[in-house]
């Protein structure tokens, strides 16, 4: 998962990026990365680290021009090398820069299909640069001097015909403009909106409204699934649906967890989303175990508030902050004649043992993905005095992997694969664990107001993959990269370590 945006203002937009950035950085903290035009001319500056992290003054100074793109990336299995950060950039045609939301899911025939036929080489082992090449191969093969809006949205049609997966992207043509695109099924997020200044209007493209919100501009809407925006630098805006048969089928994933509460995501408030999680958990509950003795709930920090609280309220019972998250967690050093150690959830999380002592307590979290983090934490209300640990999902099993762009386990990492509700109870070492069901999920996220959505990306908990390309083949070589990657990153440590003890 990662976070983009785009602006085309009136004067410099390089805080205005930065500032977006910051807002969506709950979507990755692994690196960050602005690209600014001004003159023809493009400054870039990307690194590995949070947005905080990789700006300093001087290069902030240096990342002028009215229009630019934004990116931050979420650590997946394979990509945490700096030259992997995003924008990525090429120079021909115009000179384009990318930032992508999404994972492609046929890269390895695109990448053939680049060199062989486009003569176009990639540096790196990101679909992100697939995807800007196939973008730009397509753009050039239009031939103009000067694109225009037809020439962009011409390439994005080829880009849909071209691509499988999910992608939201915002790209830049140097000079020209700046387009913003969802994939033909919608799967990642997009929205774009406008303020207006004493100059005249500018606009934004973001993965989710909080950061116009937060920026001032007003939502106008979501992109329609594969539709693109196209604003020029003098602050034209066009748009223009560019896939021959787009269905509206969003990742419902977003809302369990990955947005903010305080975003508006195709049309469905993320908070209010969860409050409905919360009441049709509740609801559950109250069918399964009408006599339950439960005596408070508690969540887990912080995502699963908002649906702890309605699922309380829901029942009656008293909802009760029982663990305080610490917000500053140092890093972790890896010391002489020491392994490196993860730190353990007892040093990101403390219970307060008075609500746990001699009670039955419902805890709430937003998903069980690996299942080791809440074993933990139920370990801990154990510790803090309570009678019995209940354990509640707002979402239902996570049984199997995302391809979509979210950094998810591979299907064996995840404790519900080919296991029953029963089965992960036990071995989460809870008392009774209730996990939302897929049905519920889906009507709690839509609400009852008429909505656009086809049906939402539920895989992860269905295993029906949206762009229908996804078989076990496909899963199998995800799963086999994963643990490919996991080993790279192993012996890296150990050298690392063996380096230290050798000095
Ligand atoms: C919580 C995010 N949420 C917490 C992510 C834990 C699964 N985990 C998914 C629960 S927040 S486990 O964003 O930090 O608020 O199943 O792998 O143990």
């Amino acid at each position: 998962m990662c976070g983009i945006v785009g602006i085309v203002g009136k004067s410099n937009v390089n805080q205005a990026l930065y500032d977006a950035l910051t807002v969506l950085q709950h979507r990755g903290q692994d690196a960050a990365g602005i690209v600014t035009s001004h003159d023809g001319r493009l400054f870039l500056r990307k690194d590995n680290g949070l947005v905080r992290d990789v700006f300093q003054q001087r290069h902030m100074q240096r990342l002028v021009g009215n229009m630019g793109i934004g990116h931050i990336r979420y650590p997946t299995a394979g990509s945490s090398s700096s030259a992997e950060a995003q924008p990525f950039y090429v120079n021909s045609p115009y000179g384009i820069t990318l930032a992508h939301n999404g994972n492609l899911t046929n890269v390895d025939q695109l990448t053939k299909e680049i060199y062989e036929s486009d003569l176009r080489h990639v540096n790196t082992n990101s679909d992100s640069e697939v995807l800007l090449n196939v973008f730009a191969h397509e753009l050039a093969v239009r031939g103009k001097l000067q694109p225009t809006e037809e020439d962009v949205f011409a390439a994005v049609s080829k880009v849909h015909e071209r691509c499988r997966g999910g992608y939201a992207v915002v790209a830049m043509v140097t000079g020209y403009g700046i387009v913003g695109f969802r994939d033909p099924n919608a799967i990642r997020p997009i929205v774009f909106g406008q303020r207006h200044t004493d100059e005249g209007v500018e606009y934004m493209i973001a993965s989710e409204s909080v950061s116009l919100d937060v920026l001032g501009f007003t939502l106008i809407r979501d992109l329609a699934p594969g539709e693109a925006v196209y604003i020029t630098e003098e602050g034209k805006l066009f748009t223009r649906q560019c896939a021959q048969n787009p269905t509206y089928a969003p990742c419902i994933f977003e809302h369990v967890y990955l947005a903010r509460p305080d975003s508006i995501m195709d049309g469905i408030s993320v908070y209010k989303a969860r409050l409905r999680m919360g009441e049709k958990l509740a609801d559950k509950i109250l069918r399964e175990r009408p006599d339950h003795d439960i005596d408070v709930v508690i969540p887990i920090p912080d995502t699963s508030r908002t649906a702890a609280l309605e699922l309380a309220n829901r029942l009656g019972v008293k909802f009760r902050e029982g663990f305080v998250k610490n917000r500053y967690i140092g890093r972790t050093f890896i010391m002489p004649g020491q392994a490196a150690r993860k730190k353990s959830v007892r040093q990101k999380l403390n219970a307060i043992e008075l609500e746990f002592r001699g009670k039955n307590v419902m805890l709430v979290d937003d998903s069980i993905v690996r299942g080791t983090t809440c074993k933990q934490i139920i370990q801990m209300a154990r510790e803090a005095g309570a009678k019995n640990v209940y354990f509640c999902s707002a979402a239902p099993a996570v049984r199997y992997p995302n391809v979509y762009g979210i950094d998810m386990p591979s299907a064996h990492e995840l404790i519900a694969h080919g296991r029953s509700t029963e089965e992960v109870c036990e071995l989460i070492g809870a008392d009774w664990l209730v996990y939302q069901d897929l049905p519920d999920l889906i009507e709690a996220v839509s609400g009852s107001k008429k909505i656009k959505i086809d049906n939402f990306d539920c895989a992860v908990f269905d295993g029906k993959y949206v762009t229908g390309d996804i078989d076990e083949a496909y899963l199998n070589k995800i799963e086999q990269a994963r643990n490919d990657a996991t080993k790279v990153k192993a012996n890296a440590v150990s050298a690392i370590i063996d380096l230290y003890n050798t000095n």
